[in-house]
């Protein structure tokens, strides 16, 4: 296989104007791949201490950023970061080591894809949810791709029908591929194209096989099939944008056991379940939490079975897990 790494590029010293622009494609902590506004690759770092709102991110810069950089060694070809540009949106999470941290998996997209599985690893519904909610609350399209169709029997098909059913009546868009067999991925290059699409979801489900699916001449690091112990070891390490040929970019991430939401109150959370943000204004309270208010139309849905039960309690679940900030 042949592995083609970007990282640390040594090219030839490309010249670097004040304040010129460039984009973050993989960020590994302390240094920075960008691409300057020119074209040229750069090994660039943050100096100093950088506070973005208020935010307390374990990580200042995210892939998909916006900088401004200045030369710092012309030798070795290195950058210092002086800037990060206002960010259109990003998508966070709370970091596993610190409920009171988070981190930013990546930043300015266009849309999300989770790449979901029904077995080998299985996805949760409670984990599809708050990926989804938290992609709403950023205002970022989601779309949910269910790999390894090759190996459904029965019991996974009929989950596949029924959680397409779901998702696709709130209005998701649904896809079932296999990477295995190059089934169902023409689909999705045309739903690529032009955009930013962050590629999110369990390790070992194969967002990095649908990449290289998806972009050939790339042959990026996947798991191997003898390494797969399903206990889900991380292949991918640090998030990274991949160029399309035809415009356009996919971020690839290291798959994450769990997702916990950030700076999403319990007021707010029934607005980024598509569902029931189309009922909450016929609510008779409107700081109704749709729990056992009286007069509450998300509940009604949910009994007349216009909002699926399976999504309620995952409403339910979330809603429990929010610690309300005291200021
Ligand atoms: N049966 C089957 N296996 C697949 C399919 N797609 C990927 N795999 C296998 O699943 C394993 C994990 O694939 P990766 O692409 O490394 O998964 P990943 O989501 O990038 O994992 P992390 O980088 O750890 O987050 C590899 O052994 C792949 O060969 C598929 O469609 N069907
Ligand atoms: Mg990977
Ligand atoms: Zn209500």
């Amino acid at each position: 296989m042949i592995r083609v790494s970007r990282t640390m590029a040594t090219r030839p010293i490309s010249l670097i104007s004040p304040g010129m622009k460039a984009i973050v494609y993989k960020s590994t902590g302390s240094w920075y791949t960008v691409k300057d506004e020119a074209g040229n690759w750069h090994n660039a770092r943050i100096k100093g201490v950088f506070k973005i709102d208020d935010i307390t991110s374990t990580n200042p810069v995210a892939v998909g950023d916006q900088v401004e950089i200045e030369t710092e060694d012309k030798i070795e070809n290195t950058a210092i970061i002086t800037e990060i540009k206002p960010r259109q949106n990003y998508i966070n999470r709370q970091s596993p080591r610190s409920k009171h941290q988070h981190h930013i998996i990546a930043a300015n997209l266009d849309q999300s894809f989770l790449i979901a599985t029904l077995k080998e690893p299985r996805t949760s519904q409670g984990f599809i949810d708050r990926f989804l909610v938290a992609s709403e609350s950023y205002h970022v399209q989601p779309s949910i791709i269910f790999n390894k169709a090759d190996i459904y029997k029965k019991k996974e098909q009929d989950k596949f029908d029924l959680w397409s059913e779901i998702y696709g009546n709130v209005g998701y868009n649904v896809y079932r591929v296999s990477v295995k067999e190059n089934a169902g991925i023409d689909a999705l290059l045309g739903q690529v194209q032009g955009k930013t699409t962050l590629f999110s979801g369990h390790s070992g489900v194969g967002k990095s096989s649908l990449l290289n699916a998806i972009l050939p001449n790339l042959q990026i690091k996947t798991q191997d099939v003898s390494e797969w112990s399903g206990k889900g070891m991380h292949t991918t390490t640090f998030a990274e944008m991949y160029d399309l040929p035809g415009g356009g970019a996919i971020i690839d991430t290291p798959g994450m056991r769990e997702f916990g939401l950030v700076d999403i109150s319990k007021q707010e959370l029934s607005h980024y379940f598509p569902e029931m943000r189309a009922r909450i204004n016929d609510c008779q309270f409107n700081n109704c939490l749709h729990i056992n208010e009286p007069g509450c139309a998300v509940k009604a849905a949910v009994v007349e079975g216009e909002i699926t039960e399976d999504r309620y309690v995952s409403y339910a679940t979330i809603l429990e897990s929010i610690e309300e900030k005291n200021y």
